[in-house]
């Protein structure tokens, strides 16, 4: 229906330019031809000049009216150190621009008033004019040059890497439909190694385990960044081009499958200062449509965008980025958790089980000592029994494991601390096999222990050890984890003088 109505519209409206033309031939045949030729042309040149100045001057109020859609400008402003460069590049071509495009337009429309058709007049012949040539090619290349020269030079500055001393937090951003993954380095300041053919289901980025700089790596979705901290992204995807985009910072960088990308910038504004700023402008001092309690610029965020039509579910790339002050920066990275130490430590994906970290022995020694001392402030002696659940053995074999020594050092001093506590070293076997050689085997398995204590320099005459079977469980034997639990070592500390022991025998 409308198409119609359209197409009739257009029917009308060229008849009317039909008809009109028909009443000025008409009105020449009338008044002469010549004269209403001449007035016709200097009607519409008027009409020209007319026109270049509406359209000049709305063209010039429209700009002013929505400048605070403009890249630098109002709530535009940009949040990173070398955003601001970028934005006075954009504004000086603008005014470079506009400044043309207003001289040409006034020339282009006043010209056709000028020299319109008048009777005797006649057109000038110019073939040539060197004066004209020049500044018609000499200012655009002058403009250019400069405009060309001084977008290298911030091109140069701005894309350049960081030096060797800059102290800079490097993290990493890795696009996937439809998502980022941002890796952060922990406490050492460095990312671990990646190899794409390590990616799996428990190992989305493929990151190498024999790599401790792996260990402390942090795995999150938002980024969060502390204020005029230079920063480095290393960029990358997992299948198919995606952008690495901070509209706010002026950052945007290809991620590229296969080959890694950066981008260096020193964010200048906490989200915080950010929002008041933007509270100052009506277009956010309007309720959030997805929170009407809230004010649109309190609930304001700097985003991470993908800028390349990456597939169905490109729109929901968007991540929220958070920049904060220096100390609230350490609080929140202080509450990361290594994703090795949460979801690989100590499983089949693990090829570090045959060492400790620092913190680990740290944290043992810390667990060891409480529940040691613990043991010892109680009156009654009954609870001394400390399960050495660190100490292992080769299996079927008295010999103590590599990293069994930890917890037995840990043994060591606190006995050598505590002079006047004397032990028991009890071993105990789950119930599989024969009783006599479990009860073998847990004997020579709390010797084993003793021994190391003796070596240690603990004095052997406050030591005595001995070996249960299987006649103490203190799980169930149904199952491998209660059988695993049953397998122990015991350590029994107490003021008291030691018992004697009762070899347990046939
Ligand atoms: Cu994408």
């Amino acid at each position: 229906m409308s198409t119609l109505i359209v197409i009739i519209c257009i029917a009308l409206l060229l008849l009317i330019i039909l008809q009109i033309g028909r009443v000025r031939d008409l009105a020449k045949q009338l008044r002469g031809a010549e004269e209403v030729e001449a007035r016709n042309t200097q009607m519409t040149g008027i009409y020209l000049v007319a026109f270049m100045v509406v359209f000049l001057v709305l063209a010039t109020a429209s700009a002013f009216y929505y400048k605070n859609m403009m890249l630098g400008y109002g709530p535009n402003e940009s949040a990173s150190a070398h955003g601001g460069r970028i934005d006075s590049m954009m504004s000086i071509t603008l005014w470079v621009t506009y400044s043309v495009f207003i001289l040409t337009h006034i020339l282009l429309f006043w010209y056709a008033f000028k020299y319109r058709h008048q009777k005797g007049r006649k057109a000038e012949f110019i073939s040539h004019n060197n004066t004209l040539e020049i500044v018609w090619t000499g200012i655009p290349a002058i403009v250019m040059t400069f405009l060309v020269i001084s977008g290298l030079d911030a091109w140069n500055d701005i894309m350049g890497d960081v030096g060797v001393d800059d102290n800079v937090l490097e993290i990493e951003a890795t696009g996937y439909q439809f998502a980022w993954q941002m890796r952060y380095p922990g406490p050492d300041g460095l990312l671990g190694r990646k190899d794409f053919r390590l990616i799996e289901g428990s190992n989305q980025l493929g990151q190498d385990w024999t790599d401790l700089k792996n260990a402390d790596d942090v795995l999150v979705n938002d980024i969060v960044l502390p204020v005029n901290q230079k920063v480095r992204v290393r960029i990358t995807a997992k299948d198919v081009l995606h952008d690495f985009y901070l509209p706010q910072f002026r950052v945007k960088m290809d991620a590229v499958p296969g080959l890694p990308t950066y981008f260096v910038f020193t964010p200048t504004k906490t989200t915080k200062e950010w929002r008041k700023e933007l509270s100052k402008y009506p277009e956010y001092q309007v309720p959030d449509e997805n929170d009407p309690e809230k004010m649109r610029w309190e609930t304001a965020n700097y985003e991470l965008a993908c800028a390349e039509l990456c597939g169905v579910g490109h729109w929901s790339m968007a991540r929220k980025v958070t920049i904060v002050e220096e100390d609230e920066y350490e609080e929140w990275a202080a509450e990361q958790k290594s994703f090795y130490m949460e979801n690989i430590r100590f499983t089949k994906d693990d090829p570090n089980t045959g060492m400790l970290f620092p913190a680990e022995i740290a944290a043992r020694r810390a667990e060891f000592n409480t529940e040691a001392n613990t043991a010892l402030q109680t009156e009654d002696d009954a609870d001394n029994t400390l399960i050495l659940k660190y100490v292992t053995f080769e299996t079927g074999s008295a010999n103590l494991t590599e990293l069994s020594r930890y917890q037995l050092d840990d043994a060591i001093a606190f006995l050598k601390k505590n002079a006047d506590v004397n032990s028991f070293l009890k071993g105990h076997t789950d119930n599989t096999g024969n009783f006599d050689s479990n009860l073998s085997l847990s004997q020579r398995r709390a010797e084993s222990v003793y021994n190391y204590l003796v070596k240690g320099g603990i004095a052997a005459d406050r030591l005595i050890s001995a070996g249960f079977s299987s006649t103490v469980p203190i799980d169930t034997n149904e199952t491998e984890e209660g059988r695993q639990a049953n397998r122990r070592t015991e350590l029994y500390i107490t003021r008291d003088a030691l018992p004697v022991i009762e070899r347990l025998s046939k």
